[in-house]
């Protein structure tokens, strides 16, 4: 009986530990720098600071007071969507997004998994120019690309990474306007009732359904660093997972 308590206290002190590593606050991040006072105050109105904290591997394109003038005549719902467009389901930072070396990458954000976007509107295209500049914009056929990645304001490898971008991504209209199932659309079915616009999703493996799609977007780019992070993530979540299987079988 002593040394099952004293393999539990064990088995809660590696769970917690393991789920204690991943926490990080982008509200505290963002309160270091006076610049994105604005920006931080519109993540805590729409609720999705607490939503990027419950994520593990996250990037937030982050916008400076004086690009944040959209934002001010509309509404709170309106505003959710766009900011989750510059939450990207992955760690990205600037040494990452140098390496493209030129290429382009579509990347997947909290917006694609709110079930509200519609064909490519919930990804965002990130390319390395010629020049040398990473360009930002939505990944619908045919937008521009004029966010300019401007610097990092924080990186936490590989839980965390704010960007500061020059200006928002606007959401662009997807493929024809009235599509009705387009049949060349890449993307799985959403889910029927998506009018309960919610983030709040298990807070067990963050990007177990939206990662294939990363990883099938990005498959051509020939990226393998970020994939082999996030399988040690999954691999540290199935361990605590099912150890706590194991514990509750055995009681
Ligand atoms: C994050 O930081 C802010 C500002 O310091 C604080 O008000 C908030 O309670 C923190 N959130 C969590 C979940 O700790
Ligand atoms: C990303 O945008 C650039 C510039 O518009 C374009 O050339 C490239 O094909 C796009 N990448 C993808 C994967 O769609
Ligand atoms: C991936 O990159 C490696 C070297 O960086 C290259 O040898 C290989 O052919 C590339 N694979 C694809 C599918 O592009
Ligand atoms: C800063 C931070 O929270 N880092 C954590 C990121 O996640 C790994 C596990 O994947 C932890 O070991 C780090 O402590």
């Amino acid at each position: 009986m002593s040394s099952s308590s004293a393999s539990l206290t064990l088995f809660f002190f590696f769970a917690s530990t393991f789920l204690n590593a991943h926490a990080f606050n982008i509200t505290r991040i963002l309160n270091l720098n006076n610049e994105f006072s604005t920006f931080n105050n519109l993540l805590s109105q729409t609720g999705l600071a607490s939503t990027i904290n419950s994520r593990q591997t996250i990037t937030v394109l982050a916008l400076s007071n004086d690009a944040v003038s959209v934002f001010s005549d509309q509404s709170t719902e309106d505003n959710k969507k766009i900011l989750s467009l510059h939450v990207i389901l992955d760690y990205y930072d600037i040494k990452k997004l140098k390496n493209l070396n030129k290429k382009s990458v579509i990347l997947t954000t909290l917006f694609q998994s709110s079930g509200q976007a519609k064909g490519q509107q919930g990804f965002i295209n990130a390319t390395v120019m010629s020049n040398g500049d990473v360009m930002f914009g939505s990944a619908v056929p045919g937008s521009i690309l004029d966010a300019k990645l401007i610097d990092s304001v924080a990186t936490h490898p590989y839980n965390i990474s704010v960007l500061h971008i020059s200006s928002y991504i606007p959401i662009m209209n997807p493929e024809g306007p009235s599509d009705h199932g387009s049949s060349s659309s890449p993307l799985p079915p959403q889910p029927p009732g998506d009018d309960d616009y919610t983030y709040d999703e298990p807070p067990s493996p963050p990007s177990s359904t939206t990662k294939p799609v990363v990883a099938a977007a990005t498959a051509k780019a020939n990226s393998t660093s970020g994939v082999s992070a996030i399988t040690t993530h999954n691999l540290a979540f199935a361990f605590v997972i099912s150890s706590f299987w194991f514990f509750i079988t055995v009681w």
